[in-house]
């Protein structure tokens, strides 16, 4: 309840500014676009997440991996890369389905998290691929993950 009185305080702290200064209440240029947080909920395109797990000793893991990617229109959620398969096992190539972003634009980063449950990892890059244009970000990763959990970003090329 103290919050909300705190809110409304300053709302009307507002209201009463304007009304002072006599001035519109016009909004500025711009201010009648649609929120950004609205281009959130659309829903995206579908993306193809590929990862490539290096042929070296212990190389494979069974921790939990998870992605984010930064885009010029969005960035997206973080998402775990999980399927039926024994994933990111040494030697693979493993491609993800991914529904639940919005379009991100073009993919300039990502952000790359293991858990601290299952052995250290070594991913050799990520792309993830756009699946209405086709567009797609190359990841270079070539990092080898501790034992404990880690997170660590990575630029893309396009
Ligand atoms: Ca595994
Ligand atoms: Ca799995």
């Amino acid at each position: 309840m103290k919050i909300r009185a705190l809110v409304v305080a300053t709302a009307m702290a507002v209201v009463g500014a304007v009304a002072v200064s006599g001035q519109p209440a016009s909004a500025a240029p711009g201010d009648t676009a649609a929120p950004s947080g609205g281009v959130m909920t659309l829903a995206g395109p579908g993306y193809n997440v590929t990862v490539r797990t290096g042929n070296l000793d212990s190389a494979g893991t069974d921790a939990n991996i998870y992605i984010w990617a930064y885009g010029n229109v969005a960035v997206s959620e973080r998402k775990q890369l999980d399927d039926s398969r024994d994933n990111f096992e040494r030697n693979s190539t493993e491609t993800f389905s991914v529904t639940s972003w919005p379009d991100l634009g073009r993919i300039d980063g990502i952000g790359l998290r293991k858990d601290g449950a299952g052995s250290e990892w070594y991913p050799e890059w990520v792309t993830i691929q756009n699946r209405v244009t086709g567009a797609t970000a190359f990841c270079a990763v070539y990092t080898w993950y501790p034992d404990a959990a880690a997170t660590n970003y990575y630029s893309c090329g396009n």
